[in-house]
């Protein structure tokens, strides 16, 4: 499976390039969308970590926010979470909870991921849509089928991976069995970890979790066609939050995922139907962080795509596109039995909130020249949003909170929302020459609020310090005249690398995005509870810009192998307009710098991570800074006939270091009696991670 997923890999990204791109035979040419495709690193990387996440460590312009271990929210060019648009084998799922504890990537582990793409900054239309920030998507493997000179094609493989650090394991299977026509697969995985340990070789709390995930693949294939319904199904009995009030005691999630893909005489249609049903449970299971409170969500999604492409002329394919997506969502916490606080009533946090977007797109790409390629497109996204009544826990043996009459004002108020939201994306490239291409355009992208961000209504500590994604120990309300938030992006990449495309590659990409409407806080108070800040969310205005830049160089190639260097550096700015505060969590200047070596059947990897101190911080959340810290980490990879061995070693040098998107540490604090502000979250200390594929 191993060696055969490579070309499978390959497939499934020019699949994904084709899906917006179109046209070209997709051969070496570098895509106008800025399309980044990461194949290799996906065994690399994935004995470090299960989180999904980790496989787009080395993508330029990405990173992400500490969240619970399965499950980290991206961030692109420092817009984070739903302002990315992320679709897991090409389904939107929202996250069902307050804290954003589900985001659509914890519903994958990385074990089970075939391919990755990611575009960032200027998303062609096509791949855009309710987010600001660029796109990521990531695919389980595509189902199989038997070659010409075989009746019944059989082959599965088995992984194991384990981390010193956390004695964390992942286990997965998959197996597929088909003929030419029919192909019937399982995938399943587990995922286990203890809270791991920092450099110091202390305990970071409520950092352990375990998840369990399985999915069937059928695959028909046509003359000119091919079906894929895929059925997923997870189960996560724990998973800590070390940057939460509460913590994952069950997550059961089901998905049916229906794929079409047909050639016409007049072009390629993609038809997608899917579903998915999420029941989610928050409280407390480990002495690692004690409490007591239930909290349920039940959240829906149920969308369709429809992508048709229709080549023009030789020079121009347009694409067409309509898409649905409907989010249902209820959000409640039943009475706690004995509380003075959370009781006598059901506190109703979201009741029978709904979101529904209904799309439209065109985008036609142009070979103008022998290098003049352009890309424009349109997007309209309707987004209607609203929820019924809500009911406060209600007077209880305490004195009526400022929950029951905040509740009234909300029920008396008008919910409904319609947002008629408008993208645009023009982009061109210039390939002046064999060793240089300039790529530059323009985007407008628009997210409207989600429903946390419009419909939570609670003002009391308690139901504030409930609401966030964050990981700030913040509390927060909604704000029900919220409008979307509107990025216009100006972007360019310039590429240069030598004529051959062997020996060297640099490409740098500068950015400005000016965000109308950001939806960022406003502090309202200060809770009496935790002394952290009561905020609501606000829109105001805010910029952000940045760099990225990427080299590789090959060093030799000799009886020592093949070896190479390659580099991805990032760094962003990112204020809010009208105070020049710091937005939250932008990721301080950061680097990776690799090198490889390929000799036989070895692959070898020493890599140095480095981050600069974070001293733009948001005081608004009383972000804390962090200071800045280099890693090392080696890792090895055989590769024989059938079997995979992969060994590694994380933080080689033990080195104790914050996180600087990791929030602040809950449970630390609330161990040492929640005394002043929690600090950071300490990353982890050395791991030595090793893991075997056998192929059969
Ligand atoms: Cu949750």
């Amino acid at each position: 499976m191993e060696i055969e997923l490579k070309p499978l890999v390959a497939a499934l990204a020019i699949a994904l390039a084709t899906i917006s791109q179109v046209t070209k035979a997709a051969d070496d040419e570098a895509k106008l969308s800025e399309i980044t495709v990461t194949a290799s690193p996906i065994y690399a990387n994935r004995i470090d970590s299960s989180d999904s996440t980790s496989l787009l460590a080395d993508t330029p312009g990405v990173s992400f926010y500490t969240n619970g271990g399965a499950s980290s929210l991206p961030v692109i060019h420092g817009m984070n979470d739903e302002r990315v648009k992320v679709l897991v084998d090409g389904m939107s799922i929202t996250s069902a909870c307050a804290n954003h504890m589900n985001p659509a990537m914890s519903y994958i582990t990385s074990t089970n991921v075939s391919s990755t793409a990611v575009i960032a900054g200027l998303t062609p239309v096509s791949m855009g849509g309710d987010s600001i920030a660029g796109t990521i998507s990531v695919a389980s493997a595509s189902p199989v089928f038997a070659g010409k000179s075989e009746e019944v094609h059989t082959e599965g493989n088995i992984s194991a991976i384990y981390r010193s650090i956390s004695s964390g394991s992942t286990l997965s299977v998959a197996a597929s069995v088909a003929n030419s026509s029919l192909s019937l697969g399982y995938v399943g995985s587990q995922d286990k970890a203890s809270s791991y340990k920092d450099g110091n070789g202390n305990l970071v709390r409520d950092t352990l979790y375990e998840t369990r995930n399985n999915q069937l693949t059928l695959g028909i294939k046509g003359e000119s066609s091919l079906i894929v319904i895929k059925a997923g199904e997870q189960s996560i009995p724990y998973q800590g939050f070390i940057n939460q009030y509460m913590d994952m005691v069950g997550n059961d999630a089901n998905n049916l995922n229906v794929d079409y893909k047909a050639n016409y005489t007049w072009g390629k249609l993609d038809a997608r139907l899917y579903w998915q049903d999420t029941k989610h449970t928050m409280g407390f299971f480990t002495s690692e962080k004690p409490g007591a409170m239930p909290m349920n969500t039940h959240g829906k999604d149920l969308g369709y795509d429809l992508h048709a492409e229709l080549p023009l002329s030789q020079q121009n394919t347009l694409k067409l596109g309509n898409e649905f997506h409907s989010f249902k969502l209820d959000d409640w916490w039943p009475a706690l039995a004995g509380s003075m606080m959370m009781g006598p009533n059901t506190y109703e946090n979201i009741n029978n909130g709904k979101r529904d977007r209904f799309s439209l797109f065109a985008e036609i790409e142009s070979k103008l020249d022998l290098q003049w390629t352009s890309l424009l497109g349109i997007r309209t996204d309707r987004v209607t949003t609203d929820t019924g009544t809500v009911q406060s826990y209600g007077c209880g043996m305490m004195m009526c909170g400022g929950d029951d009459a905040a509740a009234a004002v909300f029920n008396a108020a008008n919910r409904a929302h319609t947002d008629n939201n408008i993208d645009l994306t023009a982009l061109a490239r210039y390939d002046a020459n064999q060793s240089s291409t300039y790529e530059f355009g323009f985007s407008r992208k628009t997210r409207s609020p989600n429903l946390y961000e419009r419909y939570t209504w609670g003002v009391d500590d308690m139901a504030m310090a409930m609401i966030g994604w964050f990981g700030d120990a913040n509390g927060y309300v909604g704000n029900l005249n919220l409008k979307p938030e509107i990025a216009n992006t100006l972007s360019a990449t310039a590429r240069w690398n030598d004529s051959a495309h062997k020996e060297w590659e640099l490409a740098v990409t500068p950015y400005y995005t000016k965000v109308k409407d950001y939806i960022g806080v406003n502090k309202i108070g200060m809770s009496m509870m935790t002394g952290t800040s009561n905020l609501q969310f606000i829109n105001h205005d805010a910029k952000i810009y940045g760099l990225d830049l990427t080299t590789k160089t090959a060093l030799w190639d000799n009886s020592y192998g093949s070896g190479q260097v390659k580099s991805v550096l990032g760094w962003t700015h990112g204020t809010r307009t009208d105070t020049g505060e710091s937005l939250y969590h932008i990721m301080p200047l950061n680097a990776r710098v690799t090198l490889e070596q390929t000799l036989n059947e070895w692959t070898n990897a020493a890599e140095l991570q480095l981050v600069g101190n974070k001293s733009n911080v948001d005081s608004v959340r009383n972000e804390p800074k962090t200071s800045g810290y280099t890693l090392l980490n080696l890792r090895t990879a055989y590769q024989m006939k059938n079997v995979r061995l992969d060994m590694g070693v994380t933080n080689l040098f033990n080195k104790y270091y914050s996180l600087p998107l990791g929030g602040v540490d809950i449970a630390d604090w609330e161990a040492g009696g929640s005394v002043g502000l929690p600090g950071p979250v300490a990353g982890a200390g050395r791991s030595i991670n090793a893991g075997i594929t056998v192929k059969f």
